[in-house]
């Protein structure tokens, strides 16, 4: 078992609540690294994901290795396409985009993302990654020309994180998209947590330390938050160790 996974599965038996600043290279200039970084290593976050729907080739890596030199956290991937593979990370998010049904988000990158994978220490992580409507449009809908699944269709919801564990999946992704006008409701988490074996992230519309312990209440392992870091710093203040 890698090492990232089993660090969560520890924190998680000690009941730590886990974050993950989601860093998008698309929106984050390198120059602002060290002051962002340095915020971030004062707050309770424990991850730093990586990764945007539309990153051009090179970008990320540039933005990993920055990163890298102003935090000991652990950096993972959170890649929309194969070219943001980089192994200057230490793991990255495998992710099926289980709630939908185009093959090239449920296999096919994974298929074409392995002669890159091959050459890389990186931690793989399986996510069963589920896309629920909050609201408008987002990015993941647009670029995987899927439809997320309806809010009401609590069970379609619980079902897919299912299958995703029974597929052997090790952690289930919740996502309402970035900026979302609505963050997962918390009984949709409540409901998918306890039908999980596997450790459940939630992420997605996440703009205030009140909506990001309802969503640790209802029962996420580990909440994401991008947009609200990246739009208002100070809100890292209200992330205290
Ligand atoms: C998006 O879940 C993440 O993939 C984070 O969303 O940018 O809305 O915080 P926000």
């Amino acid at each position: 078992m890698n090492s990232i996974y089993q660090d969560i599965l520890d924190s998680i038996s000690k009941s730590e609540h886990l974050l993950a600043v989601l860093i998008d290279p698309d929106k984050m200039h390198v120059e602002k690294v060290p002051a962002f970084m340095s915020k971030l290593n004062r707050s309770m976050t424990t991850h730093v994901f990586v990764g945007g729907s539309e990153v051009p080739e090179g970008l990320t890596e540039a933005l990993v290795v920055e990163i890298k030199k102003h935090t000991k956290l652990p950096v993972i991937l959170f890649p929309g396409d194969i070219i943001q593979i980089t192994d200057k990370a230490d793991g990255v998010l495998f992710l099926s985009l289980i709630s939908g049904r185009n093959p090239e988000y449920l296999i096919g990158k994974h298929v074409e993302s392995v002669s890159k994978l091959k050459t890389t220490k990186l931690d793989v992580l399986p996510t069963g990654y589920i896309l629920i409507e909050n609201g408008k449009k987002t990015s993941v809908e647009r670029i995987s020309q899927t439809k997320p699944i309806k809010r009401e269709a609590v069970d379609t919801i619980i079902n897919t994180a299912i299958a995703g564990e029974l597929l052997g999946m090790k952690l289930i992704y919740l996502e309402a998209g970035s900026g979302a006008t609505h963050p997962i409701k918390g009984e949709i988490i409540q409901k998918v947590k306890k039908a999980l074996n596997v450790p459940l992230i939630v992420g997605g519309g996440i703009r205030s330390e009140v909506e990001m312990y309802s969503a640790f209440d209802a029962g996420a392992d580990l909440v994401v938050i991008g947009t609200a870091l990246e739009n208002n710093e100070d809100f890292f203040n209200e992330l205290n160790k």
